[in-house]
């Protein structure tokens, strides 16, 4: 889509692995192809934003540290430097992405820059656990309430999360569900035969799961869903990423005599090329406002075994692009996931239909909707 106005864009994100980061990068890198100006405002590069782009900009807020702080002020530092990074480089709006902190201290900046006689519109972008898991605890939740309520727009990434947020906050303002999108033709299957032979020299089925492990993610439901299909057919597990769970994780391969199937790849931001190679991604978790790491497993042609939590049921159809059982419910998942690496041609018509399903959230249909937003705004 023809945008009429290049737009100075300041988008604030944790830049750590996780979804909401990926989200942001992405959708600044899109932006900047498209010829408006993206300045990242956070603590340390984020980990997708890995290109060289002249669009691009990044601004490191930094906290300094003094004896008197057992907790360095990240809020203040932040909303100083958005108030800094707007003025010198004449922004027009800000996109928060996940609420807590970046709702408020926006908010902070929003006002100080009005003394100063400019105008800056905030979005807020809701994620997930900003709302789900840490937003809605009373220790966040005045803040979070206000922040979101004085943002000019707020956006959530699922119908799921948009309700979520109702239900839990006095939200005044409409919320536009802008669901995440992917680059489908960045995780179109690159076929790297040799990666694949490597970790299943005799053509074992491959499965994948990817996340922060924390313990939403349920990991120990993935090990077991993995043992379900290794007690039946020959297989791998790989598990990408890392975080609290690990250790436990590979205590319970231990404990299940699966080590020697299973591979800890650690974290990684290839994801298309580790993808590339799998035959099923498995996301058992507690709870997923979207589920990214589940549509860039569709986008790379490979059907998904989901819970159905949150709003996992709005991107993974029911024995379609893959099958969703109760959260916990291990048989199930077992059982669906056997149905599929049992039988090829149902596999393949699934990896289909994943793929089919991607395309509706690709980068270039979802991205408009965000400038849409902004040139409303402005
Ligand atoms: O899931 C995580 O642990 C990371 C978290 C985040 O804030 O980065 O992900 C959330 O945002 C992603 C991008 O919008 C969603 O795809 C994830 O489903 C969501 N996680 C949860 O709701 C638990």
């Amino acid at each position: 889509m023809a945008t009429t106005k290049t737009m100075h864009i300041g988008m604030v994100c944790y830049p750590t692995f996780g979804g909401s980061g990926v989200v942001a990068t992405e959708l600044g890198k899109a932006l900047a192809q498209k010829g408006h100006q993206i300045h990242f405002i956070t603590y340390q590069q984020p980990f997708r934003l890995n290109t060289f782009d002249p669009n691009i900009f990044y601004h490191e807020v930094h906290v300094p540290s003094y004896p008197l702080f057992d907790f360095p002020p990240y809020e203040t530092a932040l909303a100083s430097t958005m108030v800094n990074v707007i003025l010198h480089n004449n922004l027009d709006l800000l996109h928060v992405h996940y609420a807590i902190p970046h709702a408020s201290a926006a908010y902070m900046a929003k006002q100080i820059l009005k003394k100063e006689g400019k105008n800056i519109p905030i979005i807020t972008t809701l994620h997930g656990t900003d709302i789900t898991l840490v937003g809605k605890d009373k220790t966040y939740a005045p803040v979070v309430t206000f922040s979101i309520n004085e943002s000019d727009a707020i956006t959530a990434v699922s119908q799921n999360l948009r309700d979520e947020t109702h239900k839990h906050f006095k939200i005044e303002k409409e919320i536009e569900v802008i669901p995440n999108f992917v680059d489908v033709h960045r995780f179109q299957r690159k076929g790297i035969d040799a990666f694949r032979k490597m970790l299943a020299p005799n053509g074992e089925k491959i499965l994948i799961h990817a996340s922060n492990f924390r313990k939403l993610k349920r990991i120990p439901d993935v090990i077991r869903i993995f043992k379900e299909v290794h007690d039946q057919i020959p297989c791998k597990l790989m598990l990408v990423g890392d975080g609290p769970e690990r250790p436990a994780a590979e205590e319970l391969c231990h404990e299940l005599n699966l080590m020697h199937d299973v591979q800890f790849a650690g974290k990684q931001d290839q994801m298309e090329e580790i993808l590339s190679i799998a035959d099923l991604f498995l996301l058992p978790s507690e709870y997923e406002s979207f589920g990214l790491a589940a549509l860039e497993a569709m986008a790379a042609g490979i059907s998904v075994i989901t819970s159905d939590a949150g709003g996992l049921s709005e991107i993974n159809i029911h024995n379609s692009t893959g099958f969703l059982a109760n959260v916990g419910d291990i048989k199930s998942m077992g059982k669906y996931a056997l149905q599929l690496l049992q039988n090829d041609a149902t596999l393949n018509q699934f990896k289909v239909n994943a793929l089919a399903q991607a395309k509706k959230y690709d980068i270039q249909v979802i991205v408009p909707h965000y400038e849409k937003l902004y040139e409303k705004l402005l």
